[in-house]
């Protein structure tokens, strides 16, 4: 039974660990204004792609794009020449459209209200993938 729990006690605290890797919004608004700009989202989208282009092409294939957990976008959406890889370029093209849909106001950046429009909002999830990968 002792076991058990200690079990249960590593899951728990591994699971944490998992889930504080995602950035929520109070670590991407590193300004600490309440809102999201584009900047923010890039610098962010930034980390999460260096993090996983593997093998440092500047580009992720689909397979270290598949390692992205939380990704919401379709791997083919994003890859707008079809080459068969993803840049910075494309995944910031399709970022401001998705940013620019959600920002109804036009004032350059998202607050919290204004990401729970989003059809891709999800509460536990970082805010960032509403709007990048
Ligand atoms: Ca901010
Ligand atoms: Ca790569
Ligand atoms: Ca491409």
């Amino acid at each position: 039974m002792k076991r058990w729990s200690i079990i249960f006690a590593v899951v728990f605290v591994l699971s944490g660990v998992v889930w504080a890797a995602d950035k929520t919004f109070q670590e991407i608004d590193r300004n600490k204004d309440g809102r999201l700009n584009m900047e923010e989202f890039d610098r962010e989208a930034l980390r999460v792609f260096n993090d996983n282009d593997k093998n440092h092409d500047g580009a992720l294939n689909k397979s270290e794009f598949s390692q992205i957990k939380g990704a919401q976008s379709k791997f083919e959406d994003l890859d707008a020449n079809k080459d068969g890889k993803v840049d910075m370029k494309e995944l910031r093209d399709a970022a401001i459209s998705k940013f620019n849909q959600l920002d109804q106001k036009r004032n350059n950046y998202l607050t919290d209200d204004d990401l729970k429009c989003s059809p891709r909002y999800k509460p536990e999830a970082s805010p960032l993938y509403g709007i990048y990968f």
